[in-house]
């Protein structure tokens, strides 16, 4: 195995998802994290829809969702409006009336705060990356429910390391993911009896908008593949994989955990 990339995953493609709808949250181009994760559902016969952010993204979400074997329909939605969030899934009980599966992948503080001292967060700052990054989840899930809970289905939300150790610049963030993932456990309490799971998948980094925005991105991944026990960085499509497992009946029996999809980063002690 080549310790710098990835074997080639071969394009499998199955019936797992065959019959079973969802919406994914957070594609803004074709690396985003979320694109990733709708490819393999798609692959494995999902139907797909989307909740993009604001007008600007809206063409581009239009043409990838484009290449999709079935039709996605596409729901504009900023989370931090309850406005948005009800539009979304009244558009989305009349186009799916059920769904299996909602994919979290939307992340966002003011670029201040993501650099220099935790102790100079503002308030403002701290209260919109929490509402944004976190309480979004508790949102969907909320709105989620009445169509997930007739057949039961799958939650999961994309997070990162720096909820439990402190890496260089990604401060309130990491709060955020930290909260998060506590409302990744909360929910799957919540919701379990109703036969909806929640999970999490901590990625390792990858050159996505949200990460290439960061001074120092390039070269930490640098220093991310050398420590990493596969000696290399995760790729999109492996984040992907883990996702189509988690929102799939292959992973019935987990709730309420993070799974981490780093190439082996955290386990290592230096
Ligand atoms: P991305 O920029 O492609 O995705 C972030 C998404 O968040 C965008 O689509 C953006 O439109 C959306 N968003 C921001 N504010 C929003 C709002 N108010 N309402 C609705 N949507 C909003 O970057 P990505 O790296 O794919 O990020 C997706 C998720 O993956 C995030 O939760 C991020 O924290 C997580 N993650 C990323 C990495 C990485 O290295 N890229 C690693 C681990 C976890
Ligand atoms: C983000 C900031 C600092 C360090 C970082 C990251 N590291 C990684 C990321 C090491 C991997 C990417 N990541 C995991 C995120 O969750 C990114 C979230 C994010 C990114 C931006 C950039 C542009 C902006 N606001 C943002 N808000 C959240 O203005």
């Amino acid at each position: 195995m080549d310790a710098q990339t990835a074997k080639e995953i071969p394009a499998f493609t199955s019936d797992l998802l065959k019959g079973k709808k969802g919406i994914v949250f957070g594609v803004a181009n074709k690396r985003s994290i979320a694109w990733g994760i709708a490819q393999q559902l798609a692959q494995h016969g999902a139907q797909l829809a989307f909740a993009y952010l604001g007008e600007r993204l809206k063409e581009g979400v239009e043409s990838l969702a484009a290449t999709l074997p079935l039709k996605a329909p596409l729901y504009p939605c900023d989370v931090t409006k309850d406005e948005d969030v009800k539009a979304v899934f009244e558009k989305l009980a009349s186009d799916f009336g059920s769904i299996q599966f909602l994919v979290h992948c939307i992340a966002f503080a003011n670029k201040e705060d993501l650099a220099g001292r935790v102790v100079e967060t503002s308030r403002e700052g701290f209260r919109m990356a929490h509402d944004i990054s976190a309480f979004s989840l508790i949102a969907l899930a909320k709105a989620a429910e009445p169509l997930l809970e007739k057949e039961g289905g799958s939650i999961v939300a994309l997070t990162y390391l720096g909820s439990e150790k402190v890496i260089p610049n990604y401060n309130v963030m990491g709060l955020a993911k930290a909260s998060l993932e506590a409302g990744i456990r909360y929910l799957a309490a919540d919701l379990g009896k109703k036969n909806i799971r929640v999970n999490g998948i901590s990625a390792g980094p990858i050159s996505t908008l949200a990460a290439r925005g960061i001074s120092g991105f390039t070269t930490m991944l640098e220093g991310h593949r050398n420590r990493a026990a596969l000696g290399r960085n995760v790729e999109l499509e492996e984040v992907g994989n883990a996702g189509l497992f988690l929102l799939s009946p292959l992973s019935s029996g987990i709730t309420g955990e993070v799974i981490f999809v780093d190439c082996g980063y955290r386990i290592m002690g230096a």
